[in-house]
């Protein structure tokens, strides 16, 4: 097992990184299923509420409206709690191939993570959907901070690189317009196999800070995922993922308004791996 950290970041140290971990269930070949966990966050250790015990009464206000009004509100959501000084903001964003039930139940999973806790600048990622706190209004606003995971030692084939950055590029200009500003797509590299990108930005983002923000991030991190086989990259406003195996679930998208629909994965773990995880914060 490989692992490393990096802390490239070159302003506002106190940020803290909390909950560092992440699993994948490798699922038997073919196909792999995907499972839920903790990916990490960042929280600004400097905007501390000062009166503790009322900022946690109005998160936690906060945060039953976001894991009650999400999954019904198609997986995004966008909310504010408390008065004056005390007043926080919250948006919620699931996965768009990712059902109600399991957004519901994603969003209270992140809620009940306890770093970060009294974090009034605060950004929890979960594979299946990430929860935002500000005391700022920041819906609508892009934000450039994020992090990146994917496994060092595990290198994209050398004569798919090319094509595979040309694939995401494709596939950050696609997705802002695409309805509710989720996308997937499959590339076929013949003998390589295929690779499967998928992308997302909040739904607060206008189309055109959608594809600014997909293409800041990824290049922000190319020179680390470019070479890399599977990796995603995750902000606080967009996100995007390139894997070798179809790691989302099929999904329709919803006609109008209402929850997204899959069918029902097969859930069989054989294995576990621990893929490295690198967090960037950028400024
Ligand atoms: C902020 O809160 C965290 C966790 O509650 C605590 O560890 C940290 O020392 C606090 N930071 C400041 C600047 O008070
Ligand atoms: C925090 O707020 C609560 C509720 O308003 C209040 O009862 C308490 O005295 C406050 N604590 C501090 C240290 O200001
Ligand atoms: C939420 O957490 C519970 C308890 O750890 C776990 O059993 C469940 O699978 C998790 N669900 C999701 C969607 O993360
Ligand atoms: C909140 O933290 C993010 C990084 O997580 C940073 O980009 C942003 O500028 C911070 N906002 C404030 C108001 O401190
Ligand atoms: C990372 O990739 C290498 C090469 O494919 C593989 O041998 C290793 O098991 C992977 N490590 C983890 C932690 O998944
Ligand atoms: C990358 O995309 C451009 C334009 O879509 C195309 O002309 C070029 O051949 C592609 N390169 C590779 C390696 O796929
Ligand atoms: C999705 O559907 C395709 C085609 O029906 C199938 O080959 C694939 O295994 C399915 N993948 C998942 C993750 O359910
Ligand atoms: C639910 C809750 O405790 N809300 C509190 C949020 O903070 C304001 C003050 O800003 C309190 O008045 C509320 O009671």
């Amino acid at each position: 097992m490989t692992s490393a950290l990096r802390f490239p970041w070159t302003q506002n140290m106190e940020l803290l990184i909390f909950g560092i971990f992440s699993t994948f269930l490798l699922l038997s070949s073919p196909c792999h299923a995907d499972s839920n966990s903790n990916l990490g966050s960042l929280c600004s250790e400097a905007d501390n509420a000062t009166n503790s015990s009322e900022y946690q009464a109005n998160l936690s206000e906060l945060q039953n409206s976001l894991v009650a009004n999400a999954p019904i509100q198609n997986g995004f959501y966008t909310t504010a709690a408390g008065k004056g000084a005390n007043k926080i903001y919250g948006l919620t964003q699931c996965r768009g191939d990712i059902s109600a039930t399991d957004c519901a139940a994603c969003i209270k999973n992140v809620t009940m993570v306890h770093g970060c806790s009294n974090s009034k600048n605060a950004t929890l990622w979960f594979k299946w959907c990430f929860v935002r706190y500000s005391d700022r209004r920041i819906f609508g606003e892009s934000d450039q901070s994020g992090m990146a995971t994917y496994n060092e030692t595990n290198f994209e084939d050398a004569k798919v690189v090319s094509e595979g950055l040309n694939f995401t590029k494709a596939l950050a200009s696609t997705t802002p317009n695409q309805p509710s500003m989720f996308y997937t797509a499959v590339l076929d590299v013949g003998q390589s196999g295929k690779r499967y990108g998928m992308a997302q930005c909040t739904r607060d983002l206008s189309k055109s800070d959608c594809g600014k923000c997909l293409d800041f991030q990824l290049a922000t991190y190319l020179n680390i995922v470019g070479n890399k086989r599977n990796w995603d990259i995750h902000g606080s406003s967009c996100s995007m993922w390139y894997y070798d195996y179809q790691f989302y679930f099929n999904y329709s998208t919803p006609a109008a308004k209402g929850g997204s629909t899959r069918s029902s994965p097969h859930r069989v773990a054989i294995g576990m791996a621990f893929p490295v995880l690198v967090f960037l914060l950028v400024l």
